[in-house]
């Protein structure tokens, strides 16, 4: 486990989820457990968890029981089509996500759709072709934001992606999760669990961080893992997941797990994480973490998605 320094003036974007996704979150909060039933099957033998993998190691305690695939999307549809309205909302704004973030996210093909060949692709642009305004003033850039708000919530288990990520000063794509109380307690009450981020001047360093109580924004319980050969992860596909239980949650890239929070780590403040959360993958373009792009910063940027798989751990 890795403490890392706070970051100054981090974010606040949870609280900006759009009203209606949390609206409908709690009414619905059971029905994405059933949405296994589609023409993508079963899971197979290569989207093993690290849980199983750990437990043939002999070297996990949460590989003690079997894990079962509870929730998925392998993005199989054809080339240039929509996230799977019953999975994902889309989302749509030019708030700044709460970090005065510059990109504008629109629900268009050309910021997310399938590839075709088995992957979501959310595209940041460069650009303004719908005269968006932003928080800002006119919106500069545009991108793609997509959550499972009321239709897929859960809490513990396994949270897993293979994602190849984008690359460039001030690109931060993001694999993480909200809790769904977040329309009735706010934010950071309703607990953030960001399983990977990644700016784009540190492109060998993901990061594992938790949002709660008397621990957000510029102040969060994060840590982080280095590229093993210190390339940028943008190389190729990579695997980041946690493994949250009720007392714990562990951080995993490529099956390496690389920190542990407990209860103990919260510095006496409450932990937020016993009650179901949705599932977020966005591509933000500026803000307060990572700084706005550079002259160097080339566009479109792609964020591939080759999977989400959720695990139940027994
Ligand atoms: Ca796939």
């Amino acid at each position: 486990m890795s403490i890392r320094t706070p970051r100054p003036n981090r974010r606040r974007r949870g609280r900006l989820l759009s009203a209606a996704a949390v609206a409908c979150a709690a009414a619905t909060a059971a029905a994405g457990l059933f949405a296994l039933n589609t023409p993508e099957g079963a899971g197979t033998a290569a989207a093993r968890p690290a849980a199983a993998q750990n437990a043939a190691a002999g070297n996990s305690a949460a590989a003690a029981n079997a894990a079962t695939l509870i929730w998925r999307d392998e993005f199989n549809r054809p080339a240039g089509t929509a996230p799977d309205s019953a999975k994902w909302n889309v989302e749509v704004n030019g708030d700044g996500g709460g970090n005065g973030e510059l990109q504008y996210y629109t629900n268009r093909r050309d910021n997310l759709a399938h590839d075709g060949n088995g992957n979501m692709v959310i595209t940041a642009r460069k650009g303004n072709p719908g005269d968006y305004q932003c928080h800002y003033g006119r919106c500069q850039y545009t991108s793609g934001r997509m959550n499972t708000a009321g239709k897929f919530e859960h809490a513990y288990g396994r949270f897993e992606a293979r994602i190849q990520i984008p690359t460039g000063q001030g690109i931060w794509p993001a694999f993480w999760m909200l809790g769904n109380d977040i329309g009735q307690v706010g934010w950071p009450a309703c607990g953030e669990i960001d399983i990977m981020e990644n700016i784009g001047s540190k492109p060998a360093d993901v990061h594992g961080s938790l949002h709660g109580p008397g621990y957000s924004g510029g102040n969060p319980i994060t840590g982080s893992y280095y590229h093993p050969q210190g390339w940028a992860f943008a190389d190729t596909f990579h695997t980041f997941a946690v493994e949250w239980s009720p007392q714990s949650i562990t951080w995993f890239v490529d099956g390496v797990a690389y920190q542990t929070f407990t209860p103990a780590d919260t510095r006496g403040n409450p932990w937020v994480y016993d009650h179901p959360f949705f599932m977020i993958l966005n591509v933000a373009v500026g803000g307060s973490w990572p700084g706005a792009p550079d002259a160097g910063t080339q566009f479109p940027q792609r964020m591939k998605i080759d999977y989400v798989r959720v695990y139940d751990l027994g």
